[in-house]
């Protein structure tokens, strides 16, 4: 979906092409030199805004106060809640780190980007992913060609930062995920993104804060600790709770530093989570990497679900908005605020009309896909796939791919996938696969 000034812009041309198949050549070279003196509309670097994209990592859609958690305090992202357009029915199409950031950069499913594991099979080396993200439409890419710096900071598997197009970064060819050479973005400093805004002066930026929280090791400090620990609460639950609040206060550094330069009101600003999070009690044996069993890497809402925030002054009116929304929609909702036009290949929906209240989005399901954390085949992922889900209305459908078993949860009623539906609902379950098999073929093709 395009902003209105790309909207114009692209009615202006398909009317011009159209227009210029019936005149004579002299009417065509007028038509040529009207436009050097009557430039198509388009946005100015000035009236370009800064993008900065939250992202925590394995964190519950639960897990916030604004979600009305009972215990974590999150009052800087809260505050941010408040002042945002806020998508509660939010979803990451993948509970898989990689493939779930891959989409948050290139606003394509995993089936379309293949980023889909997190590691390649063994004895391949990394490097052997990186391909992918070369010849995606990368936003960074996309954004430098309107005039972008844009920093990468915090976790980017695909090797070096420039190979999405990042103009300034963190990460090597050499790291796996976060670089391990700089002190830690978030737990230890947030200076490299500081000084990026201090370096653009006037021109647009994007800063990607994707720091490695609340995402194990958890290990807060004890100041914040100390407010959850108690003797009725499990260790690794109150480790847990403190890492969220500590990213919230890391998010809070940041949206005062934009306060502080005056970019508030031209910086769109946008918070996800990359995948859920369930914590375990830490007398679990053995305890999980993974986290609970419905969470990370689960196509529960345990692992896909997040809230979506937006946040852009006088662009953006701030309330809840139901609609279902997928992580998928953000590349194409920040290059219609940029005034960028997106690839066809992107599915997605700019959510920037939705956010300023003018209607519903124009979308019946959301859809995604889970595949296994290691690769056996790189350039064949649909090998590696797990599961398929998608969720229309109230009801979500989740389809083993190995199995074909079913399961039928309705949402509205049973937040937490308690009771399966899929034996009385025959009917839904049939509609709902057909549907969610149909999404999966019609996009791999393209
Ligand atoms: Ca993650």
């Amino acid at each position: 979906m395009a902003t209105k000034s790309t909207k114009r812009h692209k009615k202006y041309e398909e009317g011009s092409r159209s227009a210029t198949h019936r005149l004579p050549p002299l009417f065509l070279l007028f038509w040529v030199f009207s436009c050097f003196l009557w430039p198509l509309p388009s946005l100015s670097a000035a009236e370009r805004p800064n993008v900065v994209l939250m992202v925590a990592d394995d964190q519950g859609w639960t897990d916030f106060g604004f979600t009305k958690h009972p215990t974590i305090r999150t009052p800087r992202l809260d505050r941010l809640a408040e002042q945002s357009a806020v998508f509660p029915n939010g979803y990451v199409p993948t509970s898989l780190c990689r493939a779930s950031l891959a989409t948050l950069l290139t606003g394509l499913y995993p089936h379309q980007h293949r980023i889909c594991c997190n590691d390649p099979p063994a004895g391949e080396d990394r490097s052997a992913m990186h391909p992918f993200i070369k010849t995606a439409p990368a936003l960074p890419r996309l954004l430098a060609k309107a005039g972008y710096q844009s920093l990468q900071t915090g976790k980017f598997w695909e090797g070096h930062y420039a190979n999405a197009g990042f103009t300034d970064g963190e990460t090597t060819d050499k790291d796996r995920h976060i670089s391990r050479g700089k002190p830690q973005i978030g737990r230890q400093t947030m200076k490299p993104i500081f000084d990026f805004i201090d370096r653009q002066g006037d021109k647009p930026f994007f800063v990607w804060y994707a720091p490695m929280m609340p995402h194990l090791p958890h290990t807060p400090p004890k100041r914040i600790l100390d407010k959850y620990t108690s003797a009725r609460r499990d260790p690794a639950q109150a480790k847990y709770f403190a890492m969220c609040e500590w990213l919230d206060e890391t998010c809070g550094l940041l949206l005062d530093n934009l306060d502080h330069r005056k970019l508030t009101e031209k910086t769109v600003v946008i918070f996800v989570v990359d995948n859920g999070w369930i914590q375990v009690p830490v007398a679990s044996k053995p305890h999980p990497a993974f986290g609970g069993p419905r969470g990370k890497r689960s196509p529960y809402d345990g692992g896909i679900r997040t809230p979506v925030l937006i946040r852009w002054p006088g662009h953006v009116k701030p309330g809840r908005y139901d609609d279902l929304v997928t992580t998928a929609d953000i590349v194409p909702t920040i290059l219609a605020a940029c005034g960028v036009e997106a690839p066809k290949a992107m599915h997605g929906l700019s959510l920037l009309d939705v956010a300023a209240h003018k209607g519903k989005l124009a979308r019946q399901a959301v859809f995604g896909e889970i595949y296994e954390h290691t690769s056996s085949n790189l350039n064949r992922p649909a090998v590696d796939l797990c599961y398929l889900w998608v969720r229309k209305g109230d009801w979500k459908l989740i389809l083993d791919t190995k199995t074909r078993k079913t399961e039928l949860y309705n949402l509205a009623k049973d937040p937490f996938e308690k009771d399966n539906r899929a034996d009385s609902e025959r009917e839904r379950v049939a509609a709902l696969t057909r549907a969610v098999e149909a999404w999966y073929a019609s996009n791999e093709k393209k």
